[in-house]
């Protein structure tokens, strides 16, 4: 029977564009808009298409592989116990490490819930985001978020944000709020593609397009709000489109390949960098793995859907293409799969060494720059409780 007539997607509107630069075999792909300028010699060798050094190259690969092997061995924690909560982003890393690299120092990242590696890429010290995981003393938000809700304001990630959309106007009002001081920030957020049916999603498209907030919205459209498949979610052909309602820019971008996401989110950050406004893009991916560790897709997925995401695996499409540009043997990457998983195994062994728990006093502290009387009063019963230490 098909779907009625009415809830039949339009076409496109003609502003989106598709973007790849590495196609799924390694291959530089033929470059689709007139932006991205791509060649491919007959032996599949990119030439003159690909603009970032070498070791930038490789800094992306690096920062994928951690994003990778932080999912491998949180889950394996919480299967035994050692944390409560994990949410991963295996097959999404090209889409989260694509736009932070492609981001400046002062521009203010505003997460979702699964962009973990780019509070890392930002400066965040892995024992201490593993601290947050533990909840223990080590955690900068001393146990008053939800494990696996990390913030790092030095490097500019504020909290992670679990109810849906939420950090959208967030991220709407500090752009706005930069432009007015005269400040060049720009900022990027993430979300999913069910969060594209959440109010706040609309509220803050429609506030950054009429106040030309220089904002990046991007969208990791993974093809699931837990259970809930993207066809199910919205009945807009794409998500992109969504932008055009409210006069704001969009690309829709192979969010597997991690260079096609840096290039897309660079020019909505020179967008945004030159008053131009805000930028929706569209990284198409998926979410290979569970929704989060309390999750068991098996129980609404049919598993035979993964397998053609799982080989066009945004890791493996990158260590192919360095492969046949020679920037990284073999052995190169086994040597840096190597130094990422001890970076990871010694971090866990620092974080589980901490103080399990904050002190109950760190309760009153970053409240009110003095303790009124009432917390005065109240810290002196907890120290005559004897509940003034952790652990
Ligand atoms: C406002 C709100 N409603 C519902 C939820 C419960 N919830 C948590 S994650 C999720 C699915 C989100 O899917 P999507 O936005 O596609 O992000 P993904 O998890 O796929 O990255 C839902 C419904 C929530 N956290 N917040
Ligand atoms: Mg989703």
């Amino acid at each position: 029977m098909g779907r009625p007539k009415a809830l039949r997607a339009g076409a496109v509107p003609r502003r989106v564009t598709d973007v790849r630069v590495v196609a799924a075999t390694g291959l530089a792909a033929r470059a689709r808009t007139p932006s991205l300028t791509q060649v491919i010699s007959p032996e599949g060798i990119a030439q003159g298409a690909v603009t970032l050094p070498a070791p930038a190259l490789v800094a992306l690969f690096r920062a994928m592989l951690l994003g990778r092997e932080l999912d491998e061995r949180m889950m394996g924690l919480q299967r035994q116990g050692r944390i409560g909560f994990y949410v991963g982003a295996t097959g999404e890393e090209a889409a989260i490490v694509g736009t932070t690299a492609a981001m400046e120092e002062e521009d203010w990242l505003f997460p979702c819930y699964r962009e973990h590696v780019a509070a890392l890429m930002r400066g965040m010290p892995l024992a201490t985001l593993f601290c947050n995981m533990l909840g223990n003393s080590g955690d900068v938000v001393r146990g008053r978020q939800m494990p696996c809700h990390e913030t790092w304001r030095p490097g500019r990630f504020t909290s992670v944000s679990a109810p849906l959309a939420t950090q959208l106007p967030h991220a709407v009002g500090a752009a706005l709020a930069a432009r007015l001081r005269g400040d060049d920030m720009v900022a990027l957020t993430w979300f999913g593609d069910g969060a594209t049916s959440a109010t706040d999603f609309h509220v803050a498209l429609n506030f950054a397009g009429t106040s030309r907030a220089p904002v990046v919205f991007a969208c990791r459209n993974n093809g699931w709000a837990i259970s809930t498949p993207r066809e199910l979610q919205t009945a807009s052909e794409t998500i992109a489109q969504k932008a055009t309602a409210y006069g704001i820019h969009a690309e829709r971008v192979d969010g597997n390949d991690v260079l096609a996401v840096h290039e897309a989110t660079r020019r909505a950050r020179s967008r945004a960098g030159r008053g131009e406004g805000a930028t929706l893009l569209e990284l198409v991916t998926y979410r290979v793995g569970s929704h989060t560790s309390s999750d068991d897709p098996r129980a609404y997925r049919d598993e035979r859907l993964v397998e053609p995401w799982k080989k066009r695996d945004p890791i493996l499409r990158l260590a192919r293409f360095l492969r046949r540009e020679g920037i990284l043997s073999e052995n190169d990457e086994s040597e840096l799969r190597e130094s990422v998983r001890e970076a990871v195994q010694e971090a866990i062994r620092t974080a589980e060494s901490q103080p399990p728990r904050p002190t109950e006093e760190s309760l009153f502290e970053d409240v009110y720059a003095e303790p009124q009387w009432q917390q005065r009063e109240q810290i002196g019963e907890l120290r005559g409780q004897g509940l003034t230490t952790g652990g």
